[in-house]
């Protein structure tokens, strides 16, 4: 068996996608990738089609891991979002591609399940307490027993996870294209709000249900601490990335403050990032995006090295990264015995139009089916409807106009 074919799809139903479609040998063989990277998807649909797909074809599709390192290792300058993601979708397209072969959804392959079902959370947000407390009732009478809050900060524009930044910025465009709207941000007002909006849902709401907040990467060590410390009382499940991922030491610092466990992960880009915060225990949950550290070869890894340190995975999955990771999420999270929760989004109709086969979601948990490999495909004829429109996420400024973290 030989790969014969690498195709780069890049679509946007709704949003931008880019899929890796790798076609084999074999009669009607075929797997599909998502190598999307939200607002440098063409970066990494180039890096594909025009640097990885040479190496690619007349291999094995077979040798997952022999392709895996001779696409990390083998380029020298090795690493960063853009080939990371590219290589996500090549690796995620291999295993739907053995999968397919072997007859066997891809959760059998890692192992068989471990449990039934991805307990997973969904988004409540809003403008004041009431609106997202309301979003909170809504999630929890959908079945949600652990929900993420956001709320506007006061006097800023816009807030991460709630929106308006859009709206405030006026959509400034260039050459027929958008530019990235900007948001208007200030610790101080966060740093108050965050810890109100929590007592308000603790009191409203009760014990039961399980609450957490993500800080975004925006606030500095003793911020940070600050804030998990004065979370303490409302008893989050944890807190989601409070800082940027180039600080790793200084977790050491929330942790030496606060007994409020910590999640991070999402702009990690290898198991080498990881590894300082698991082995030191300064984290309780690790949330990579599989999308975002070169697929499921390297997550599967990630996760066994967190086992004995006793964190807990918690991988990404927002909507900004096709149905085939959030489908390798739930084969991951179903066959580890280290899984904590996962992430989850509600695409649009077109979404699934395009790519059909993403985890369902019912009673509170993700599910997928016994279809063989990773149960997601592409229609290619649908995803052509859609090209592909450029798109930026926010850039944010504090008041005195100087560049901040988004
Ligand atoms: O593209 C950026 C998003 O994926 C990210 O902002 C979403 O932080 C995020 C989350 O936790 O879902
Ligand atoms: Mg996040």
């Amino acid at each position: 068996m030989r790969i014969t074919d690498v195709r780069t799809i890049v679509t946007c139903p709704s949003r931008n996608y880019v899929l890796v479609k790798i076609v084999t040998s074999e009669d009607g063989l075929y797997g599909v990738g998502d190598a999307t990277l939200n607002g440098r998807e063409l970066s990494v649909a180039t890096a594909v089609e025009e640097h990885l797909k040479p190496l690619l074809l007349g291999r094995d599709p077979d040798q997952i891991e022999d392709v895996w390192q001779m696409i990390f290792r083998g380029t020298y300058w090795r690493g960063g979002p853009v080939l990371m993601t590219a290589l996500a979708g090549i690796d995620l397209a291999l295993w739907d591609i053995k999968g397919k072969r072997a007859g066997l959804p891809l959760y059998s392959l890692l192992g068989g399940k471990t449990r039934e079902g991805a307990l997973c959370y969904t988004h409540a947000s809003g403008k004041d307490m009431s609106e997202v407390e309301d979003n909170v009732r809504k999630a929890i009478a959908k079945g949600f027993r652990v929900v993420r809050a956001q709320i506007a900060v006061p006097g800023c524009i816009g807030t991460y996870g709630v929106g308006g930044a859009r709206e405030a910025s006026n959509a400034k465009w260039s050459d027929g294209g958008p530019l990235p709207p900007e948001e208007i941000w200030e610790p101080s007002p966060y740093l108050r709000i965050i810890p109100r909006l929590f007592e308000h849902l603790r009191t409203q709401i009760g014990d039961e249900t399980e609450l957490f907040h993500d800080v975004h990467e925006r606030l500095s060590p003793i911020q940070a601490a600050r804030l998990a410390k004065e979370l303490e009382p409302y008893h989050i499940l944890f807190l989601e990335d409070p800082l940027r991922p180039e600080h790793k030491e200084s977790f050491r610092l929330i942790r030496q403050h606060s007994t409020t466990p910590i999640g991070m992960g999402e702009l990690f880009h290898s198991k080498y990032e990881c590894l300082p915060l698991i082995t030191e225990q300064l984290i309780d949950y690790i949330r990579c995006d599989i999308g975002h550290i070169g697929g499921i070869t390297e997550a599967r890894k990630i996760a066994a090295i967190a086992e004995p340190y006793q964190v807990l995975t918690a991988w990404h999955g927002p909507g900004d990264i096709a149905p085939m990771t959030h489908a390798a999420n739930v084969h991951l999270d179903i066959s580890i015995p280290n899984f904590g929760v996962q992430e989850m989004v509600f695409f649009p109709d077109v979404v699934h139009e395009v790519m059909p086969g993403c985890p369902a979601y019912h009673d509170g948990a993700l599910w997928v089916t016994d279809a063989p490999g990773l149960g997601t495909d592409v229609d290619e004829n649908a995803a052509a409807k859609y090209p592909y429109q450029r798109g930026y996420l926010p850039v944010v400024r504090r008041t005195d106009g100087s560049v901040y973290d988004w």
